[in-house]
């Protein structure tokens, strides 16, 4: 298993300060604007998660790699660059040396940015969806690399569960015997990302954001190091996508990637894209409301537990 110590990483300037006098950080992945969401909304969200972060006082880093260097807090070139650039790559761990050393332009999925985040010693991040184990994936053997690095990494990453276009319960199955955290935040049902539920329950709730920073006290206390921590934070049901325009569409899109023959690191972009289209930009929507809202909460969250540190410096 790879795992990311001393990278070399670039720090933005306001990256760099916050996390040297211990302010609240949130991590951002770079994924979601360059393949999950469609040109030119792109962009603009994700100077939106970048505000509603700072808006609940924590400091944006929004992770990727630019010219082959990885950068930690991309500045607003940078993010426009990879939100607008043809042929940026989607970077999860095992990419990053390749894309380094080619000097290319990519950017992080769940997994790198996990693990670029924890080596920079930021310890929440938020996303929309976790990736997970896809459906057939006792055919294909398709199941993301977010599980299995977030086996190994300690962070705590803010998602409205995983994207119903997965096998959700054998998610849950697998997040379990990889020993990763799932807590829900004031639910104890999954979420299903465009869906609040996701059909399946959970055995904990987090009621604050102060709860998840005692969690992560918790873990440090008790030498619990190396895993992570999903915090599920479920849509309103008044704003989730409707169930019957979701069911119709996942159908039909499942139905195109075998038409296509679309796999591999293609499927989630391809999904994602036809269910934007399908929905005549319903689904953009909701998934532009369910990144905003995880960014609040784990700002929230960073906050939190800064506040913690400072209380109880070691
Ligand atoms: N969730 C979204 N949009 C996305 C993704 C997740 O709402 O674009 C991205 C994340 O970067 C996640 C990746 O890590 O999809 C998973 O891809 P794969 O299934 O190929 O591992
Ligand atoms: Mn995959």
């Amino acid at each position: 298993m790879i795992t990311v110590t001393n990278f070399h990483i670039r720090y933005g300037a306001e990256v760099a300060d916050a996390l040297r006098d211990g302010r609240p950080v949130v991590a951002l992945e770079s994924t979601i604007v360059s393949h999950g969401l469609p040109r030119p909304e792109n962009l603009r969200v994700a100077r939106r998660i970048e505000a509603t972060v700072r808006d609940a006082g924590a400091v944006p880093a929004t992770i990727g790699m630019v010219g082959g260097e990885l950068v930690v807090g991309l500045d607003d070139a940078q993010l426009t660059r990879l939100a607008t650039v043809d042929g940026v790559a989607k970077l999860s761990v095992r990419d990053l040396a390749v894309a380094a050393a080619t000097g290319a332009d990519g950017a992080t999925t769940v997994a790198a940015t996990s693990a670029v985040a924890a080596a920079a010693g930021i310890g929440v991040f938020a996303t929309g969806g976790l990736g997970g184990v896809h459906r057939e994936a006792a055919q294909t053997f398709d199941e993301s690399a977010d599980l299995t690095t977030l086996a190994r990494t300690p962070i705590a990453v803010v998602c409205a569960g995983v994207k119903s276009i997965l096998d959700v319960g054998a998610t849950l199955e697998r997040l379990e015997t990889l020993g990763v955290s799932v807590v829900g935040y004031r639910t104890r049902r999954f979420p299903g990302f465009y869906l609040t539920d996701g059909g399946f329950d959970l055995d904990w709730s987090v009621d604050s954001p102060e709860q998840v920073a005692d969690v992560l006290a918790a873990r440090e206390q008790h030498g619990l190091h190396g895993g992570g921590l999903v915090v599920a934070n479920p849509l309103p049901v008044d704003e989730q996508l409707d169930p019957e325009l979701h069911d119709r569409t996942l159908a039909d899109g499942l139905a195109l990637l075998q038409r296509d023959g679309v796999t591999g690191k293609a499927v989630t972009p391809f999904l994602l894209a036809h269910f934007h289209s399908a929905t005549e930009g319903a689904s953009l929507a909701v998934n532009v409301r369910i990144i905003l809202r995880n960014a609040d909460l784990a700002a929230r969250i960073a906050v939190a537990a800064a506040a913690r540190r400072a209380d109880s410096p070691e």
